[in-house]
């Protein structure tokens, strides 16, 4: 390994990141210091008993500590502007974290997926598309599973990532075999300052050392400056150039496409909407970069139903359909789930959408044009509901307290034909343990109708 044994490694952070590093680290016999800013982290008793030598620090970050380490390993929940961890910084202390540990630590090819949305959909299909092939593949990151987890079932032969502006931020050499920022709409900005440039900044740094770059053609935010040698290839919407991805349409069937190459019709595919279309396509970008079959790739496509909580149907109750989007946590992503499901809507009909929880300091004036053009009603919950309604003024919005009382309201303003979407926009934190739950419980919800 690469790594110097003489130095002094401080963790922050005590989730499920810190505790893959400490278990790194302690698999190699370095040392560690182990931090978290708060005074009682939840698996504080889980930590003594699996390293019962290693010296503890909770609460308020302390700078003359900081500055003793050669090294922080920093968790992506911890904001790094923060006074203590900048003084160490100045005091040339290496910022770091798990996924530099874990890309010093591998040989194998990595795929990088970082976009304010999609990762998780598009890093599940590509490492479905991999493991199909026939590739041993681990397939970890913010997705779920810590890097560095990934690394106690032996090397595999192929890593597929996915990547957090949060993770991101601590990157210093990533060098991906190839890498992707899939989209860029403002998300998590409360952590930045309310600047989309220094989110952006945080997301290209997947960028870094990268052997081939795959780039969205409708999105320029997606674009980085790459030196001559580095090959890029792009994916979109529209009919694609040579060699690129796109969709194509002959006589009246619309195709996923390679260049002129028709590669499959988009009614074999199991997921619905247009930017379900885009997120195939930008898997079979990368899944090209890493030598994947095309014609394995296409199976899986026609394979693939989608992750739970992304635009997932639930049931059909009276004549009304509804769709879990409990993932859909800002606005860029609600905007696309409502285009996507009133895309697939006959004339008449419309969407009831449910919205609302942690807001994270967001504008959601960019809700109001798709609403316009498809909402029968909003239904907002959680603590910056009344923020939606506010900049939603095309309807008027109704208030509910609970999952439970927002369906049921949601139902009674449907009309047959219509859709009601979970797709809050926001956070879940205020009233749930995160979008799993939330979107558990409009299942739930939706069951006792
Ligand atoms: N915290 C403190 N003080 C500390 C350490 C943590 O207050 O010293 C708080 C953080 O503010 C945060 C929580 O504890 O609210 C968890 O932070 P963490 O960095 O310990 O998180 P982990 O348990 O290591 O989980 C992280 C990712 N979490 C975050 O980035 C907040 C997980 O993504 C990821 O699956 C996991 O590493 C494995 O790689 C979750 C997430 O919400 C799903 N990601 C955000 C998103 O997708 O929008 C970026
Ligand atoms: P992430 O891991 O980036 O949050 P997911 O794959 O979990 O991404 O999808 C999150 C949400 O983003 C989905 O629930 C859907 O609302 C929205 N979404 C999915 N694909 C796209 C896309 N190509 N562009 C914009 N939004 C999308």
């Amino acid at each position: 390994s690469l790594i110097a044994t003489d130095q002094l490694r401080i963790i922050i952070g005590l989730g499920q990141t810190g505790l893959s590093c400490a278990r790194y680290l302690a698999s190699r016999n370095l040392p560690f210091i182990l931090v978290d800013t708060r005074k009682v982290p939840p698996n504080l008793e889980q930590i003594q008993t699996e390293f019962p030598n290693a010296e503890l620090h909770c609460g308020e970050l302390n700078e003359t500590l900081l500055c003793q380490a050669t090294e922080i390993l920093l968790s992506p929940g911890v904001a790094k502007d923060q006074p203590a961890i900048q003084a160490a910084v100045t005091a040339g202390v290496k910022l770091s974290g798990d996924i530099d540990l874990f890309c010093q630590a591998v040989s194998a090819p990595i795929v990088a997926i970082s976009g304010s949305n999609a990762k998780s959909t598009v890093t599940t299909l590509v490492g479905q598309m991999a493991l199909d092939a026939g590739i041993d593949t681990g397939i970890g990151g913010n997705l779920g599973t810590p890097v560095l987890d990934m690394l106690s079932a032996g090397e595999q032969q192929l890593y597929v990532l996915e990547l957090s502006s949060f993770q991101l931020e601590t990157v210093n050499d990533l060098r991906a075999t190839v890498a992707t920022v899939l989209n860029v709409s403002p998300d998590h900005l409360d952590r930045y300052n309310n600047s989309l440039q220094l989110y952006y900044q945080a997301k290209h740094r997947i960028f870094k050392g990268a052997g081939r770059v795959v780039i969205n053609r409708d999105d320029p935010l997606t674009s980085p400056l790459v030196s001559t040698g580095v090959k890029v290839t792009s994916f979109g919407q529209a009919r694609p150039d040579l060699n690129q991805f796109g969709l194509l349409e002959k006589q009246g069937i619309t195709y996923l496409a390679k260049g002129n190459e028709l590669l499959l019709p988009v009614n074999e595919l199991k997921v619905r909407g247009q930017h379900n279309l885009v997120n195939a396509l930008s898997a079979l970008a990368l899944g090209e970069a890493v030598n994947i079959p095309l014609d394995s790739m296409l199976e899986t496509l026609k394979g693939f139903a989608g992750l739970k909580h992304r635009c997932q149907w639930v049931a059909d109750k009276y004549d009304v359909a509804f769709f879990n989007d409990s993932k859909g946590t800002n606005v860029g992503a609600t905007v696309a789930a409502i285009n996507g499901l009133a895309s697939t809507l006959s004339a008449d009909s419309r969407i009831v959408l449910i919205a609302g929880g942690v807001g994270k300091g967001a504008d959601f004036s960019d809700l109001n044009q798709p609403m316009q053009n498809s909402g029968r009603a909003l239904v907002l919950i959680g603590e910056d509901g009344i923020q939606i309604d506010q900049a939603v003024n095309c309807l008027d919005g109704l208030y509910a307290d609970s999952m439970q009382s927002a369906v049921k309201r949601a139902m009674s303003l449907a009309k047959p034909g219509d859709i009601v979407l979970l797709s809050p926009a926001c956070a879940s934190f205020d009233m749930f343990s995160g979008f799993p739950a939330r979107g558990d419980a409009f299942i739930e919800s939706v069951a006792e109708l």
